[in-house]
């Protein structure tokens, strides 16, 4: 087969200095940061269905997207030809993973059991190409959102039999990640939400919702796929409002049906703020529940109240997301997953290296960048310090469970008036960060 993208060779690192825009500045895959390799760290992946499915139409424009290997037709060698392009993009990056859904990979046939055939085919093909490559799967997911029959909603459908159906689907989506090795597997709920609540059980739906998941966990102990499962919160876009809406949400979902321990977060930064949080505190909620999963690195545009998923290329972004990954230990089976594309207007195939090469670069720095603080160690010792009124003492009693409002009550009443509050030093620690940056 002729190559996809035969003007580019492998990436490689030529450092800060470079003006070569096919080449890495920062992202130096075998650098050691903090006793592990770069590449361990950030554990890049390319989502296949923005960059190998991505045609670039928007409502009120047609498709821009130049792709020379595509006929943009339904056909399973169109599909075989695509996954020889994906493979030979993301070993040419160097990303060690990438992730799909079920239908980005494979056409939908007439039946159930069609669609499950022509999976089966192209899934032939991916495991081909990752043994070729060393290319592994991230995480595999399912298509519970573009077909009709999911318009009001899948596992929260009004209707059994489509819940029924997104079941179908599902165990097929695990078994099919399960074969390929994938260290993961994602829930997103993109019709699980509601239009209006004039029409919706709520309560209903959410219950559906826990029980269908509660499947999954039994199916996958079943078919003995090791693989994390993770949920992916987003607040709104397709649905008014998701149930999925932000970490929190999440995390209150997982402890109410008993879920907890059986997911993990897959957060979002685009989907962070149109929560209205940033992506840190996103990352701080699920590191704080033991729920940090993995993420998928994109970011959005503040003047825009959609998902816009662009690539990220802000460092002070990047350098938040790294300090509070490191501080949670890093990524064991996540990674970072570039859900993110290129513009419409970006249509070359060249572009979609420019993209994911700024990424890498970006997270890379955020890495150093986030590294740094930590050994400098300022930081840290400003937090720990700000709360050492709890290591002895009083506090140190309250935490251990020792007090109650009467000790408590009795102790301030005689001392009359808590004891002074040291400054924040907001400005001071931002101003400390911008040191590194
Ligand atoms: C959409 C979501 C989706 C998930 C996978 O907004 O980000 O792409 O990551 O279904
Ligand atoms: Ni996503
Ligand atoms: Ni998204």
């Amino acid at each position: 087969m002729s190559k996809a993208f035969p003007e580019v060779s492998a990436i490689q690192y030529e450092g800060p200095g470079t003006k070569n825009p096919l080449a890495f500045k920062h992202y130096n895959a075998s650098e050691i940061i903090d006793g592990k390799t770069m590449r361990d760290h950030l554990r890049f992946s390319v989502v296949y269905w923005h960059t190998f499915r991505g045609r670039g139409l928007d409502p009120f424009g047609a498709p821009t997207m130049i792709r020379p290997w595509d006929d943009f037709s339904d056909s399973l060698d169109n599909a075989r030809r695509r996954v020889r392009a994906a493979f030979e993009f993301i070993e040419k990056l160097g990303a060690p993973f990438y992730a799909f859904h079920d239908r980005d990979v494979a056409p939908e046939g007439t039946t159930l059991a069609q669609t499950n055939k022509n999976l089966d085919a192209i899934v032939k093909v991916l495991k081909e190409e990752q043994e070729r490559t060393g290319i592994k799967l991230l995480w595999g997911t399912a298509c519970l959102f573009a077909h009709p029959r999911y318009a009001h909603g899948a596992a929260t459908s009004c209707n059994a039999d489509v819940f029924a159906y997104a079941a179908a689907q599902v165990k097929k989506a695990v078994e099919v990640t399960h074969e390929l090795g994938g260290a993961g597997y994602v829930f997103w709920g993109g019709r699980e939400g509601y239009s209006t609540l004039l029409n919706t059980d709520l309560k209903r739906e959410l219950e559906h919702l826990a029980k269908f998941l509660h499947m999954a966990v039994d199916y996958k102990k079943k078919i003995g796929f090791k693989g994390q499962f993770y949920i992916e919160p987003k607040p709104k876009e397709p649905t008014k409002h998701q149930y999925d809406s932000e970490a929190a949400a999440c995390l209150n979902f997982l402890r109410e049906f008993g879920l907890m321990g059986h997911l993990k977060l897959n957060l979002e930064t685009n989907h962070a703020t149109l929560a209205g949080h940033t992506m840190q505190h996103e990352l701080e909620v699920a590191a704080a529940a033991g729920a940090l999963g993995s993420v998928d690195a994109n970011t959005g545009d503040l003047m825009l109240g959609w998902d816009t998923d662009q690539f990220p290329t802000d460092i002070y972004l990047t350098t938040q997301c790294m300090l509070t990954i490191l501080k949670a230990g890093g990524f064991t089976t996540g990674g970072l997953n570039f859900d993110a594309k290129v513009r419409r207007e970006s249509y070359e195939p060249i572009d979609l290296f420019y993209a994911h090469i700024g990424g890498m670069d970006a997270f890379a720095r955020g890495l150093k960048i986030a590294s740094a603080i930590r050994k400098d160690g300022r930081l840290a010792e400003f937090v720990r310090e700000r709360y050492s009124s709890w290591d002895t003492g009083l506090g140190k009693e309250i935490e251990s469970g020792k007090s109650s409002f009467e000790a408590l009550d009795k102790y301030i009443m005689k001392k009359g008036e808590s004891s002074p509050t040291g400054s924040g030093r907001q400005e001071f620690l931002e101003n400390l960060i911008n040191e590194f940056i």
